[in-house]
């Protein structure tokens, strides 16, 4: 049974999905169809979603498609039981899905920051983010028996939070966000550390992540254009890798097609 992925390049959530399979020595098990956020969604797509455009969605062969990152990966957990990637023990289960229910928040937050075109803002919204890590951080010391991961080896949250670390990289660059020392932040600094460099989870890369996420730095988000472009910076062509890297200061004047290797 060959399952089939539509999903937008650089996507974290179907990045999560690719973790996952890839943790179970099944990325082969899936083919793969990137969609071009830049231009409308085709119809047999709307109708594999039932008419919304989020991305990713599974197409099952022989049933109805499933849509939603958190949905998804439940149900490959549970197709694919071994090697188990969520805990079994229901009461370990329940000790990782502490730290899974702040996964909303935290991407709401970072994709706000990023977003945000008010300098007066961006103070308040780095606390917020902060205050988010520190949250998650209690939750490690109080409930985490692991060292580094949650349990003893790269797992569920895991999977879940691993994608919005990376796409935090353009929190780093575009608003130069880095977790301050002190021990508030020092269970998840080191959580984070190995989730990045967990080799099921090398799908993207600092650079591309930077490069693709420049509209998003300038408000544009999902593949719209910022003023005066006629490109997006998720365009398929040309490849990101061809590209220079993008200014950093997104309040200062916006770069052209031309800089950004657009056109
Ligand atoms: N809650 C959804 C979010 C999916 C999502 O926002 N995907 C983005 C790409 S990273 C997308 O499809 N954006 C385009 C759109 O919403 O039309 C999930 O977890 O799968």
């Amino acid at each position: 049974m060959t399952m089939r992925m539509h999903h937008i390049p650089v996507c974290p959530f179907s990045q999560r999905v690719e973790i996952l399979l890839s943790l179970k020595g099944l990325s082969g098990e899936v083919d793969y169809n990137v969609v071009d956020i830049t231009k409308p969604r085709p119809e047999y797509l709307l109708e594999l979603t039932k008419g919304t455009t989020a991305l990713p969605v599974i197409d099952v062969p022989g049933k109805t498609a499933i849509k939603e990152s958190m949905v998804i990966l439940q149900m490959i957990e549970g197709m694919f039981p071994e090697p188990a990637v969520a805990r079994r023990d229901p009461h370990e289960h329940a000790l990782e899905s502490l730290l899974v229910a702040r996964q909303e928040a935290f991407t709401i937050s970072g994709y706000v920051m990023v977003m945000n075109q008010d300098p007066d803002l961006s103070d308040a919204l780095r606390e917020k983010h902060l205050k988010l890590y520190r949250e998650m951080n209690d939750i490690l010391v109080n409930y985490a028996p692991g060292e580094t991961f949650f349990f003893d080896r790269f797992g569920w949250s895991e999977v879940i939070y691993t994608p919005m670390f990376m796409r935090y990289w353009f929190l780093e660059y575009f608003e130069g966000f880095e977790l301050p020392p002190g021990v508030e932040y020092d269970r998840v600094r080191r959580w984070r550390a190995a989730c990045l460099a967990e080799p099921h989870a090398q799908q993207v890369t600092f650079e591309q992540i930077v490069k693709l996420y420049y509209d998003y730095a300038l408000g544009a988000g999902n593949g719209a254009l910022p003023e005066g472009r006629s490109v997006s910076t998720f365009a398929f062509a040309p490849d990101w890798s061809a590209r220079p890297m993008p200014p950093r200061d997104k309040y200062g004047t916006p770069a052209t097609d031309k800089e950004l290797g657009l056109v």
